[in-house]
């Protein structure tokens, strides 16, 4: 399976998809995602992706492992740093912060990650990852020590986002930061997916059927949502029927 071909061509379609996103460090006991993955599997839910601003307890791996073992849905890890590895995965965004400029996090982590991700079975997705917020404090923000675009500035977003995609960044990820008040404006979706062609991923801050509807309507093909479904699991039915309806108006269900 090839997951960036599988997401470029779902684009082509105008389809949309829902990853989850399992926070390590939110996750007190890895069997207590097990009713999680239950839903995961009843709903239309395409992916989830895996990883956190820091990790503090041993969780990770056998979160990763469970999730392979209990379900098909791919598995996509999406690190903060370049110790969140696991050779379980499906893939692996390679994430460059490109909102940013810090060079750590431009390159510096990729050259310590690159030969473990050789080795691995992983496949390799080149990310260009974008930090929008309208208030300077999130997780991401703060352990990255970059300044994020600015919520209003969409010549800034949308410029970097076409400058990733040049660079050959597979797909671009706008994130709002984990548990942002404000997801990010569907006018700010729309100016970033106008501009590029690659598939655009969006999340931070996703506590509704609504604005992941907003969301999609503007612009995202793949929407992610964490702390609120971590909160309430039934938010995960109520998108899935949004990206369901979305994607039955294009028959290929
Ligand atoms: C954070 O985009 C993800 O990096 C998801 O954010 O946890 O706020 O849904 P939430």
């Amino acid at each position: 399976m090839n997951l960036l071909k599988d997401i470029q061509s779902r684009k082509k379609l105008n389809r949309k998809s829902l990853a989850v996103l399992i926070d390590p460090d939110k996750v007190e006991d890895p069997n207590s995602i097990l009713n999680l993955i239950a839903l995961a599997k009843e709903c239309y839910v395409d992916f989830f992706f895996v990883g956190g601003s820091l990790l503090t307890q041993d969780n990770f791996q056998p979160i990763v492992k469970l999730l392979k073992e209990k379900c098909d849905i791919p598995v996509i890890l999406f690190p903060g740093n370049n110790m969140q590895i696991s050779n379980s995965a499906d893939a692996i965004l390679f994430l460059s912060l490109i909102s940013g400029r810090n060079p750590d996090f431009l390159i510096g982590q990729h050259v310590n990650a690159a030969p473990l991700l050789k080795r691995s079975n992983l496949e390799v997705i080149p990310t260009g990852y974008l930090l929008i917020n309208s208030e300077n404090n999130s997780a991401a923000s703060y352990m990255s020590n970059t300044v994020p675009i600015p919520a209003d500035k969409y010549s800034i977003a949308s410029s970097t986002a076409l400058a990733g995609e040049y660079l050959g960044m597979g797909m671009i990820y706008l994130d709002a930061g984990s548990g942002a008040k404000e997801c990010i404006t569907p006018k700010m979706i729309r100016k970033v997916s106008e501009t590029i062609t690659v598939p655009l991923i969006v999340g931070g801050g996703i506590r509704s059927g609504t604005s992941a509807n907003e969301s999609l309507k503007a612009g995202a093909d793949i929407i992610v949502i964490g702390n609120a479904i971590e909160k309430n699991p039934n938010l995960m039915i109520e998108v899935s029927e949004k990206i369901y309806d979305f994607n039955k108006t294009l028959n290929i269900h």
